[in-house]
């Protein structure tokens, strides 16, 4: 409760932040794309990480006013970057389930593009399987709107839930994100580099883009490059950076 409302406090003062973590297309090196992460800066300067608020803000309900503030930020500061002349790479978005299920998710997603003066092509939004799966029926619709609006779908966290593989089939995404419990232990663990590479295997006849994430060793890499993916995303390249510095980054696409 005293969480709840140090949270709702913080929506009012300003408290969010974004920090954007590059993804980087493998075989050129260069900067693709960006994750943008929410962080919490308390007034007394200490940064409290998502995973010790979000679940919270969850349960609260609070995760929809908290996730609409951060897709007008990042298209914000998309339009931003874009008015500066930077390459015009897309950002992805995490949608919690609540706002998934959010009946005014596509006006208000089409509103803030609108407000912004980006196309919706500039925005990924990424979701768990656990939140498409939950009513996949309703999902295929609201994914439709979704795409419809111009922006990317990505399944993050991919592998770790139950995603079955008829509806991944009918589901308007764009991407499929592999899990980086997956990735740890590429080149150690002969299962994990089979799990990988069925998952690039199936991104592949589905027509889907994959991306890797938590990509943090050169032989990580090096299996996932040699396994055909072309898009990571790790502590190797970078962690998540305030703005200015992955500005910085993206100025130099590197
Ligand atoms: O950035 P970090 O690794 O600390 O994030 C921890 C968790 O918080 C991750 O599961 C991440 O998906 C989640 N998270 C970070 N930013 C957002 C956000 O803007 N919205 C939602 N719904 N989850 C986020
Ligand atoms: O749940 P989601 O996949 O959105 O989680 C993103 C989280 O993963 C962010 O909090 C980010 O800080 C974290 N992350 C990003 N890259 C790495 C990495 O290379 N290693 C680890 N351990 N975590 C990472
Ligand atoms: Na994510
Ligand atoms: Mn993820």
């Amino acid at each position: 409760l005293e969480m709840e409302a140090s949270l709702r406090r913080a929506m009012e003062n300003g408290e969010f932040q974004l920090f954007y973590q590059p993804k980087i297309h493998v075989p050129t090196g260069e900067v693709c794309g960006a994750e943008a992460l929410i962080r919490w800066r308390k007034p007394d300067g200490t940064l409290v990480s998502p995973g010790d608020f979000i679940p919270v803000a969850e349960e609260t309900g609070l995760i929809v006013p908290i996730g609409y503030w951060v897709m007008e930020e990042a298209c914000r500061q998309v339009a931003q970057w874009r008015q500066a002349g930077l390459p015009p790479i897309t950002v992805s978005v995490n949608l919690s389930v609540r706002q998934f299920r959010d009946l005014d998710l596509v006006d208000r997603v089409q509103a803030i593009l609108n407000q912004a003066g980006i196309p919706g092509t500039a925005i990924e939004v990424e979701l768990t399987e656990s939140a498409v799966m939950e009513s996949p029926e309703k999902a295929i619709i609201t994914l439709r709107q979704i795409r419809d609006l111009g922006l990317r779908v990505s399944v993050d966290d991919f592998g770790t839930g139950y995603s079955s593989l008829a509806y991944l089939k009918r589901f308007p995404i764009s991407t499929i994100k592999i899990d980086r419990s997956f990735v740890s232990d590429l080149g150690t663990d002969p299962e994990d580099a089979a799990i990988v590479q069925t998952i690039i295997g199936l991104a592949r006849t589905l027509k889907l883009d994959v991306v890797a994430e938590g990509v943090e060793t050169d032989t990580q890499l090096a299996f996932l490059s040699e396994m055909g993916c072309a898009v990571v995303q790790g502590f190797y390249y970078s962690r998540p950076v305030p703005p200015e510095d992955f500005a910085e980054r993206l100025a130099k696409r590197r």
